[in-house]
């Protein structure tokens, strides 16, 4: 709503007091849409003070009329989401392997808009859902613009576009009673992966916590397809994308996740939106790993095939650059709902590969901004728009802004001087990799994408004991919400084929005997073709065991955003607390005082602190770690809170650091933390003890704990 202005007098002092304004309709006279200045906009027009609205009120029916259609159909996969603007600046020179311009000169920043998501859910749905995460780029470079829409997971859970509808049916919540929302653990899903043996490697990542993130701003993006890099020559390598975090990748434990989902359910954007506001702005390095086209069957696998990654040990990832998300969005539809990514929007020196996946993709996204945004005019929008001009003979349609002049929209043409003209000179415009193809028209699945479970292997033995309990934990869990028997089994049975430990106990948490699956458990068989060419294949990958597929092996230097809570009442001891605040602040973390009420915490001397929450709004799910500083006074008081008591316990239960000096100790005391625990994330004493406490919160989570002590928090 508009603010309200000085009351001005003639027309000309009218126009002096409204310039002073900002154009975003600060302190501009309410309008309609026609410009037309409306002087009551709380009663609508009637005969007589209480009679019938007329007809006539066109003020009233232009504002409903636009209210009423003012919802949009949300995304079918990926509603949820969240964005932010920015930048992408290269490192290194990659002329070597792409002359995709952005790649090619260190000096050029190129702005980018970037959209996170959840996939299964809708778009109210909770962040916190065990879920894959899109991480999607619009590089606005000036050659156009070049979308990487990815996923936070590098591989995907089917071979074949054709497979697409009917993953995301499963998933989706049921069609009778539209339920489990935003959810996987229900028996469609199920029955649809217990049936599709190449979905086992991204089962396993979606098991793991990889799919309950800490924040956008700590997991890991993945192009997902092989693409292929084409330089000045014309010479092509492929290429897989990988986004890493600067602040390494982190998740959350799958407890904390759900308790999340009540308590914030925006937990993950206002994390995004907040750490921008105060200047924490995200980063992530932008690396490729380059696969010389002679190497392309030196794998083992396939690398058109979207159910395989290369193992970073085989071949590293090229760091070319760095994005930092430096400004949040300014108005959510506008930008963030109205934003329409493509894998197809494409610069020159980046092609596709034949994987069969991107290609059905490469028809979809365009399909569904139609639907979605309405008119093949989406790329008008603001956010949509490249920063280069467009020239071409595409004209009118829905909602089209553009006014094109001249009577020439037919190429080629002489009237209008032959323009626009095709950019025909060598290097200069797109052109798609010159790739033979001599082959006959078949409906069909390449026997090298045959081998469905040795990198489900892979990525499950390359866990940390704990990674490995919580993907069990997660197959118990989800399986156990499963109602079918059979699909129960089916599955347990499956996941022998990855690993016969994982199998037997997620079996036995459901009261089952896994067994080995008999007969052909492949569905992508073609009707006409022997099964047996198809059985699922397990071939021994080229190693047993990958570092970066853990997340054990992430940065674990920095306390940078982490949120602090420090518990805290009247009497506190303010040495003890400004102290270990102020050492927090000083590496980046972001501390909350948190008291039994809100307002200020008075000291002994008079003075007071204020108070960020009471336990009432606060929850430990939704920080890092907590801090308990000493007084004597503060220390019985939130003692006598058993909403403090549960906050810790809490927090410990979650394997967070916690730590407490002088008499906060006897809070710990009072609660399920045991002090005299071989803990390292436990840090008290006496005095000043920041230093541990903040190399403590930098190791993330004390996993260790999980088995040691239960707590019934
Ligand atoms: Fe998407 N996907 N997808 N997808 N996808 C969409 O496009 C689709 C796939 C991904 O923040 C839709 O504009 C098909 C893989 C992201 O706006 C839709 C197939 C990967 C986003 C669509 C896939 C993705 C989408 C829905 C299999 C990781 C959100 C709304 C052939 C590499 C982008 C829209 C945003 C969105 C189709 C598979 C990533 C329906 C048919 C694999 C990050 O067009």
């Amino acid at each position: 709503m508009a603010k309200k202005t000085t009351k001005p007098g003639n027309e000309n002092e009218k126009i002096k007091s409204l310039q002073q304004f900002t154009e975003n309709g600060d302190g501009e006279f309410l309008t309609t849409n026609q410009g037309l200045r409306i002087n009551d906009n709380q009663n609508s027009l009637k005969s007589g003070d209480r009679g019938s609205t007329l007809l006539e009120d066109f003020i009233l029916r232009e504002k409903i009329t636009h209210f009423d259609h003012e919802r949009i159909p949300e995304r079918i996969v990926h509603a949820r989401g969240s964005a932010a603007h920015g930048y992408f600046e290269l490192y290194q020179n990659m002329s070597k392997y792409t002359k995709a311009g952005f790649l090619n000169d260190t000096k050029i920043k190129t702005p980018v808009f970037v959209r996170f998501s959840t996939v299964a859910g809708s778009r109210g749905s909770t962040d916190l859902a065990r879920d894959a995460r899109g991480f999607a780029v619009k590089f606005y470079t000036q050659q156009g613009n070049y979308d990487l829409v990815g996923n936070n997971i590098p591989v995907f859970f089917i071979q074949d576009a054709m497979k697409f509808p009917d993953l995301v049916h499963a998933l989706k919540p049921e069609p009778d009673n539209e339920m489990p929302q935003a959810a996987s653990a229900h028996d469609t899903f199920w029955d649809f992966i217990s049936l599709m043996p190449e979905s086992m490697h991204m089962i396993m990542w979606a098991m793991s916590d990889r799919a309950i993130p800490r924040s956008y701003r700590m997991m890991e993006g993945f192009g997902v397809h092989t693409f292929r890099f084409i330089n000045e020559k014309g010479k092509s390598s492929f290429v897989k994308f990988h986004w890493k975090p600067l602040l390494g990748v982190h998740s959350v434990a799958w407890d904390e996740a759900q308790n999340i989902s009540g308590k914030d359910p925006d937990f993950h954007r206002r994390d995004l939106w907040e750490a921008i506001e105060s200047g924490n702005f995200p980063e992530y390095e932008l690396g490729v790993q380059i696969v010389d086209e002679k190497d392309e069957f030196k794998f083992g696998f396939d690398l058109l095939d979207p159910t395989k990654l290369i193992p970073e040990e085989l071949v590293p990832v090229t760091i070319m650059g760095k994005m930092t998300l430096n400004r949040n969005p300014d108005n959510f539809f506008a930008e963030t709902e109205q934003v329409a990514f493509h894998p197809g929007h494409l610069v020159p020196g980046i092609d596709f590969s034949n994987d069969p996946l991107l290609q059905g993709r490469l028809f979809s996204y365009t399909d569904t901004q139609l639907s979605r945004l309405g008119s093949p005019n989406f790329h008008e929008i603001p956010i949509n728009r490249p920063i280069v001009d467009i020239h071409n003979n595409q004209r009118d349609g829905h909602m089209r802004h553009t006014i094109n002049k001249g009577k020439t929209s037919y190429d080629p043409n002489s009237i209008g001087g032959g323009c626009p003209f095709q950019a025909m000179m060598k290097n200069f415009g797109f052109t798609s990799f010159l790739e033979r193809i001599d082959a006959k028209k078949i409906r069909n699945r390449s026997k090298s994408f045959i081998d469905h479970f040795s990198q489900a292997t892979l990525f499950f033995n390359s866990q940390s004991d704990a990674e490995k309990n919580h993907l069990i934990n997660a197959l118990r869990f989800e399986l156990g919400k499963v109602q079918s028997p059979e699909i129960r089994q089916r599955m347990v049975d499956l996941l022998t084929q990855v690993d016969k430990n994982l199998a037997n106990r997620v079996a036995e948490a459901l009261g089952l005997i896994a067994k080995t699956p008999v007969g052909n458990t492949n569905q992508s068989v073609p009707a006409d073709d022997d099964p047996k060419d198809y059985q699922s294949k397990k071939i021994k990958p080229i190693i047993e065991r990958s570092e970066a597929l853990s997340m054990k092996n992430t940065n674990k230097d920095s306390i940078a955003t982490r949120r602090v809570a420090i518990l805290a009442a009247d009497g506190v001891d303010e040495i003890s607390l400004n102290a270990m605040k102020k050492a927090l602040e000083t590496k980046g973390a972001m501390v909350k005082i948190i008291a039994p009420k809100l307002g200020a915490i008075k000291l002994a001397n008079g003075s007071a602190i204020k108070v960020d929450e009471s336990f009432l709004q606060a929850a430990s799910v939704l920080y890092d770690a907590v801090f308990i500083p000493g007084g004597k006074k503060s220390s019985d008081a939130l003692k006598a809170e058993p909403d403090a008591i549960h906050f810790v316990n809490e927090a410990y239960k979650h394997c967070k650091a916690i730590s407490a000096n002088d008499e906060g100790i006897e809070l710990l005391k009072a609660s399920y933390v045991d002090i005299n625990a071989k803990d390292n994330g436990i840090i008290v004493g006496k005095g000043n003890i920041s230093q541990a406490f903040i190399k403590a919160i930098a190791l993330h989570r004390f996993w260790d704990r999980e088995t040691a002590r239960k707590v019934p928090a």
